[in-house]
């Protein structure tokens, strides 16, 4: 597929106002706002053939959103959202590139977008004032302002597991998948991973395949997603009230159209919080969690619903050793970001599917024929790896992003990363890092974070040429408050308290453990952005020139 136009670089060094790594959500509009708004030159660097960031990836079998696809969509252009027609409760990869790739035209975006274009290097130069960006075909582009769209969940991580160069199958991982697709039909399928995707492509995966073997290490709760058409009038229903919709997206915690009850879950009674879940549990999806005010802080609290689940999966789960297997979680509920599924624990009552506990009994190694674990051997043709991400800074770190002084980010956040708001690193003046580590991102409805950012952004390069401003870069002073606000936030919520959880970097062997996203809520962190802009960006150092 190649659905983008690709601009011709000379080679010798070209000159433009701001650089943006990345072609999804943030760097698209991040380019409108710059461009159209500001009048800058800009280029956007995306090493995809097309838009879409993290939808151009992940392409594997049921695929779709969790946030609600009235939600998960840009705000910022009034027509857009009255002239798009979302076809699901929520958007299935399809949808999401059918919308950013209609998005990239309606804005005229792909003229300035170089497609296959990967960026190895980074380094800021001091003297001149730029950010000289290398690709990995050997061109080099400089700029004042350099914006990372990266996304935070761009760097696959495919598990380390010894003789899987051997294995005589086909292996894929699910954020790298092939864009024909896979055929399983008459396979033997392994599925590694029990998060959000291996939840969301088991059912899809058991459904074709003549065998599916689901190897779960840590086991989840899920709830359903109640995935199902949008029907002419609630389309109509929600083009009307889009105003407050978005509304209550800025303002509320996770950026979802729906707020938080402010109930307690221990004052009600215990009938009332069974039949208050039950209602939950029908309506699905992840307003589950918005059912209690309390469950995200309050152990006891959130045991309530985590039991709910829990019965729930032996209710459905036929088999009791596959249900014990599967309700034997070993953290809070949502306290690794909580899946949504469509007849996840329903699979298991299916004859092709096979649940392993490689908790108990360890994977070993892959073998040419499969899977062998510490009791058992597996014999598979396919194994596909939902083992998730380098979350959060694994897709910056794979850039050699250099600041002053020649200083390596990956030496600045050897001990984990360090951010100012998440939206710009000491000692890298100029760069803006869009849904960085230490901002809301990935615990919020991504656009809603992402437009937040953008915005600011755009506001703050206006400031600065407005005011004869050179350079912008956070204290380190800010920082350290900042990163320690950060702990302080998440260490009042039980969200760290998932030792297996990538917030955390958990999954990535030797990542340092930094609880990574703001947990103190979006509403919040957005007044935080507005009170440093309207206080002469403090925290950072401005420097005219
Ligand atoms: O990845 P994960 P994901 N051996 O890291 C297991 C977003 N998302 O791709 O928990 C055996 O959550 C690992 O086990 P453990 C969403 O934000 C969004 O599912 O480390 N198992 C875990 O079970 C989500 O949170 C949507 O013990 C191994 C699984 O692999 C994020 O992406 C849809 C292993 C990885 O789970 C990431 O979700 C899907 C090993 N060596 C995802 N290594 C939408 O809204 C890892 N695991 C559309």
């Amino acid at each position: 597929m190649n659905d983008g136009v690709n601009v011709p670089v000379s080679s010798a060094t070209r000159g433009f106002d701001a650089l943006i790594i990345g072609a999804g959500f943030s760097g698209l509009y991040q380019l409108h706002c710059l461009r159209d708004r500001l009048g800058l030159s800009v280029q956007v660097l995306e090493a995809a053939d097309g838009v879409g960031g993290t939808w151009y990836w992940n392409r594997y079998p049921g695929a779709r959103c969790d946030s609600e696809s009235w939600s998960y969509s840009f705000s910022f252009s009034p027509e857009l959202q009255q002239e798009w027609e979302w076809t699901e409760r929520y958007p299935e990869q399809p949808e999401i590139m059918r919308y950013l790739n209609h998005v990239a035209d309606r804005f005229d975006l792909r003229r300035d977008i170089r497609f296959d274009t990967r960026v190895t290097s980074a380094h800021h130069d001091e003297a001149a004032n730029l950010w000289r960006v290398t690709t990995a075909a050997g061109e080099t582009l400089t700029a004042k302002f350099l914006i990372t769209a990266v996304g935070c969940l761009s760097s696959a991580n495919v598990p380390a597991i010894p003789g899987l160069e051997g294995f005589a199958g086909d292996w894929y991982h699910t954020g790298q998948w092939p864009h024909e697709g896979v055929d399983f039909t008459g396979k033997r399928v392994g599925l590694v991973g029990t998060g959000s995707t291996g939840i969301q492509a088991t059912p899809v995966i058991a459904a074709e395949a003549a065998h599916l073997t689901v190897f779960q290490r840590t086991a989840n709760y899920s709830v359903p997603a109640r995935n199902g058409p949008m029907t002419k009038e609630f389309q109509a229903q929600i083009k009307a009230g889009y105003d407050a919709i978005r509304a209550t997206c800025r303002t509320t915690t996770n950026g979802h159209p729906f707020t938080i009850s402010d109930r307690l879950a221990l004052s009600v009674s215990a009938e009332e919080r069974m039949a208050l879940y039950e209602q939950a549990w029908q309506d699905g999806g992840l307003q589950f969690r918005a059912v209690f005010a309390d469950l995200m802080v309050d152990r006891a609290a959130n045991d309530t619903a985590a039991e709910f689940i829990r019965g729930k999966i032996r209710s459905i789960v036929k088999d009791p050793a596959t249900a014990a297997k599967l309700s034997d979680i070993d953290h809070p509920y949502a306290a690794k970001r909580p899946p949504i599924d469509t007849d996840y624990f329903e699979t298991y009552n299916r004859d092709n599917v096979t649940l392993v506990d490689v908790r108990a009994s360890p994977i070993e190694r892959i073998t040419p024929q499969g899977i062998q674990t510490r009791d058992g051997a597996y014999d598979l043709d396919v194994i596909v790896f939902a083992t998730g991400f380098d979350a959060m800074t694994g897709p910056l770190l794979s850039i050699d992003i250099r600041g002053r002084d020649g200083i390596r980010l990956a030496q600045a956040w050897d001990a984990g990363p360090r951010t100012y708001l998440g939206l710009n690193v000491a000692g890298f003046p100029n760069l803006f890092t869009i849904t960085g580590p230490g901002s809301p991102s990935v615990l919020c409805n991504m656009p809603v974070a992402i437009e937040q950012h953008v915005e600011w952004i755009t506001a703050c390069i206006a400031h600065m040429r407005a005011d004869g401003i050179a350079r912008i870069e956070a204290t380190p002073e800010a920082t350290d408050t900042w990163v320690e606000h950060v702990n302080e936030v998440a260490n009042a919520t039980l969200l760290p308290q998932a030792s297996s959880s990538w917030y955390l970097g958990a999954n990535v062997p030797g990542k340092p453990l930094v609880f990574m996203p703001y947990a103190g809520g979006m509403a919040r962190y957005r007044q935080i952005c507005e009170d440093v802009a309207a206080k002469d960006y403090e925290g950072f150092v401005l420097t005219r020139g």
